[in-house]
């Protein structure tokens, strides 16, 4: 696998625009892969994507990177996951210095941490196996910050040797603070502010979602992250047959012929 220039990619970029899949059939990373992303987040965390539907998605997305949003810290997925060949993960619910360590630990092999090594994809199905062991650690690591007890120990957190960066969960986060996911909300700003300073003053890379439907970026694109979750499968899927079926509605239904009686098979 070659994708270990993927850390250099992110740190020395502004706004790489990677859309979260959460189908599993390759086939929709293949489409999307192919419109020009700069590269796919595949959901483990909210989806129904396992580890076989990974590594398929990995190879229909190729030569674009495929960064892994896992379950959780869990140490066997974080093995099982890197093995794929995934050019990095980000890791879910971190909220404290020691499982921002574990997570450091669980993702690279010895001697930075424990790690296991075996002939994944990762290493070409063992074929390039003594190059992947001298590599493997240049898979990306970030932990995704999405809750109260995460902000109280940002700047702990964040020192956590072996990082490269975070990611800002709104959904969540938003949630958590109990504020609406807005971009007008100040305790919101404020709280994504204090992550983007403190992520930047240890050189890391920051990342945040973003969904389609906001077609106002502005506050994203003056706050300089380096990559946007940018929507998902799903939601480009809904929202464009969504506006697309509206769209067609509104001028079928300026016409009178028929539209009585479509407007009553339509229950509308
Ligand atoms: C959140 O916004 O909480 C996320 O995890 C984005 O996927
Ligand atoms: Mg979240």
């Amino acid at each position: 696998m070659k994708h270990y220039d993927f850390l250099k990619k992110l740190k020395e970029s502004r706004f790489l625009l990677a859309p979260l899949i959460s189908i599993t059939d390759p086939s929709i990373s293949e489409m999307i892969a192919s419109i020009g992303p700069d590269f796919l987040i595949a959901d483990m965390e909210h989806s129904a994507i396992g580890i076989n539907d990974l590594q398929n998605i990995q190879m229909a997305a190729k030569p674009l990177e495929v960064v892994a949003r896992i379950r959780g810290l869990e140490k066997n997925e974080i093995k099982k996951v890197l093995d794929t060949g995934v050019a990095g993960i980000i890791i879910p619910g971190i909220e404290t210095v020691e499982e921002t360590a574990e997570a450091v630990g669980y993702s690279k092999v010895p001697p930075l941490g424990v790690r296991g090594v075996g002939p994944g994809r990762a290493s070409g199905y063992g074929y390039a196996f003594s190059n992947y062991v001298k590599e493997a650690n240049k898979q990306v690591v970030i932990i995704q910050i999405e809750t109260k007890k995460a902000l109280d120990n940002l700047s702990e957190i964040l020192s956590v040797p072996g990082i490269d960066g975070c990611f800002i969960g709104p959904v969540d986060l938003t949630t958590a603070l109990g504020t609406d996911f807005s971009w007008t909300n100040q305790l919101f700003l404020s709280a994504v502010d204090k992550i983007l300073t403190e992520s930047r003053a240890r050189g890391l890379v920051t990342g945040i979602y973003f969904p389609l439907a906001n077609g106002n970026p502005e506050p994203i694109i003056a706050r300089g992250f380096n990559f946007i979750m940018y929507g998902t499968d799903r939601e480009a899927i809904q929202l464009e047959y969504r506006n697309s079926l509206d769209s067609f509605r509104s001028k079928s239904n300026a016409l009178t012929l028929g539209t009585d009686l479509m407007r009553q098979v339509r229950g509308r």
